[in-house]
């Protein structure tokens, strides 16, 4: 079980004792916190490396890089550490740091969306903006033998200003073509109704997650039953 300490920017691995009591396997605080950091979302990464331990992702949006007291300036990040036979890694394997502070503020496993038998992972920034103010971005980096990808190999963003972007997650297999699938949503996104929120699905492939839209869902906050428009497949 993973639990994070909100504002604190700590993170814990408790495991069960035969007490009841949980002890703490792991813990990882942020050298560079200063006050204010907010260590917002921590997941499975799945086997980046394809070692046969599970890793761990944490993310760490409005992170300040100050140190010694001060604030220093807001930014996001998000940390993976490899499992192994004594357990999760002290130190980050991989890192990314962006100055949009809210970068990180949900970090999730993508699933293999290649098939090549590491997994992906995806970080999101909910309140990301290039071009549209808080328009929200997802990130995907994919796994290797060495771990995750230092470029991100697939980006989204909603192009709609204050749309934000809350989540984006595996969404399994969804048409048993071997390569998982991704779902990404936004709260705020408008199309015709304000603030009715939008959900998105791409595909994976053998070169990666596809750039086309499968599916769109919308009108969710509007009472009315789900509307979903299934787009063509693309070939790849
Ligand atoms: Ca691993
Ligand atoms: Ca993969
Ligand atoms: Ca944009
Ligand atoms: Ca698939």
């Amino acid at each position: 079980m993973l639990s994070s300490a909100w504002k604190t920017g700590s993170k814990r691995r408790y495991s069960g004792s035969a007490a009841g009591q949980p002890a703490a396997a792991w813990s990882f605080n942020y050298p560079t916190q200063g006050t204010g950091t907010l260590m917002t979302s921590v997941s499975s990464a799945g086997d980046v490396n394809g070692d046969g331990f599970s890793d761990v992702i944490v993310g760490c949006s409005e992170e300040y890089n100050g140190s010694g007291g001060g604030p220093g300036t807001p930014q996001g990040s998000a940390a993976v550490f490899h499992g192994g036979a004594g357990g999760l890694s002290v130190l980050p394997n991989w890192s990314r740091t962006n100055n949009n502070n809210s970068y990180g503020s949900d970090v999730s496993c993508a699933g293999d969306v290649n098939g090549d038998g590491f997994s992906e992972i995806l970080i999101s920034g909910l309140q990301f903006g290039t071009g549209q103010a808080n328009e929200g971005r997802v990130e995907l980096y994919s796994g290797g033998l060495s771990g995750l990808s230092t470029i991100a190999s697939w980006s989204f963003e909603t192009d709609q200003a204050s749309a934000t972007l809350g989540s984006a997650e595996s969404a399994g297999d969804v048409n048993g073509d071997g390569f998982s699938d991704v779902i990404v949503g936004s709260p705020l996104y408008d199309n015709g109704h304000l603030d009715e929120g939008r959900m998105w699905m791409f595909t994976g492939s053998p070169s990666g997650l596809r750039p086309q839209v499968l599916m769109v869902v919308s009108e969710i906050s509007q009472a009315l039953p789900l509307s979903g428009s299934l787009l063509p497949l693309p070939v790849m």
